[in-house]
């Protein structure tokens, strides 16, 4: 068997020990993936790397399975998080999979389905909230400083740790960083992951990060206090990791911008109807982001992470590209709908 979960494919460069009890669903080790139609309207050799393809369909397990090992390590019998959604799906299967509790805490009416979905097949006790992301997360965090429950946020340092794997796969797959590392930026724990990554193996590409236009204090140098997007995921106003996405923006040579929510959509729809991949919408900020300002592209590779799998989101991409409106049980009718 080949295959490894990403702390034993990186187990001397992770803070882990014989006396970790490993919780792993087999994340990490997933697709670089050419994109052709990107790379034309670019005009850069591009490859995204598909972290939807992680078990639970998120980038978020590259962390989870640090952040749920060293919990169990240390005795925890139960972790807690906010969400804007993945974060709650990967918390929910690795406790799961731990054999201990999971409270989530939710921005109310603003998860994706299929994320929802997730957390409470996998057991979860889910708690919406009439506020936003930022609302539940100085929440959790009041509860895990008072409460023995850990905390399972990406300020939790092993959930950084383990999302650094990202970087490494690509520079072991490549040989060399990119050019360009284009993600979508939330709350800044992936960007701040990947530079630091990318620096614990000498490589610098430059880090371009994209928030949502409605959702972008890091672009306007103000937290947002009415962060809104139709990408969820990254509806974030005051991001944990803001200044570790300043620093690899700064370090890197890098830049942070907003891209809209029609931006994304368009290359949420140039990705899933000519290059094959679909992603969630807050995933294809990356590459809304690399086709808005391509013209400073510099020379070499670029790689967009698309953090999360497009089955996350079905509303979305049923109303931005469906036309599902009936026509009657007849083939006429059907030629017709099919213009043949
Ligand atoms: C698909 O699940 O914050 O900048 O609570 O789900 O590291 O926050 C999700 C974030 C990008 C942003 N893409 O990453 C959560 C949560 C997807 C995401 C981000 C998220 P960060």
């Amino acid at each position: 068997m080949n295959r490894l979960g990403l702390i034993e494919r990186y187990r001397d460069r992770l803070p882990v020990s014989e006396a970790t009890p490993i919780v792993s669903l087999m994340e990490g080790s997933t697709p670089l993936i050419p994109v052709p139609a990107v790379s034309e309207l670019v005009e850069r050799e591009t490859f995204v790397k598909f972290d939807g393809a992680n078990p639970t369909g998120s980038f978020k397990d590259r962390g989870m399975t640090m952040a749920v090992s060293k919990a169990l390590e240390s005795g925890a019998k139960a972790v807690a998080c906010a969400s804007t959604g993945n974060t709650s799906a990967s918390a929910a299967a690795y406790a799961a999979r731990a054999g201990i509790a999971c409270i989530v805490v939710l921005p109310a009416g603003k998860i994706a389905r299929g994320k929802l979905a997730q957390a409470i097949a996998h057991g979860a006790t889910i708690v919406p909230v009439d506020g936003n992301f930022d609302d539940a997360l100085a929440i959790v965090l009041e509860l895990t400083s008072s409460h023995d429950v850990a905390l399972v946020n990406s300020i939790n340092p092993y959930r950084i740790a383990g999302q650094q794997t990202a970087a490494w796969e690509i520079v072991d797959e490549l040989e060399a960083a990119p050019a360009v590392h284009a993600l979508p930026v939330g709350n800044a724990g992936n960007i701040t992951a990947h530079w630091k990554g990318y620096q614990s193996v000498g490589e610098a590409p430059a880090m371009w990060g994209f928030q949502a236009e409605g959702a972008a204090p890091i672009v306007y140098g103000e937290i947002v206090d009415d962060p809104e997007t139709i990408a969820t995921a990254i509806r974030i106003g005051n991001p944990a990791s803001w200044d570790g996405a300043v620093s690899a923006r700064d370090e890197s040579g890098g830049r942070i911008e907003a891209v809209t929510d029609e931006e994304i959509l368009e290359a949420y729809r140039l990705l899933a109807g000519r290059d094959g991949v679909f992603c969630e919408p807050a995933s294809a900020a990356s590459v809304a982001g690399i086709m808005k300002f391509s013209a400073d592209l510099p020379p070499g590779r670029v790689v967009c992470t698309l953090t999360g799998h497009g089955l996350k989101d079905p509303d979305t991409a049923i109303t931005s590209m469906g036309d599902l409106d009936p026509v009657p049980a007849t083939l006429s009718a059907v030629l017709e709908r099919v213009g043949l």
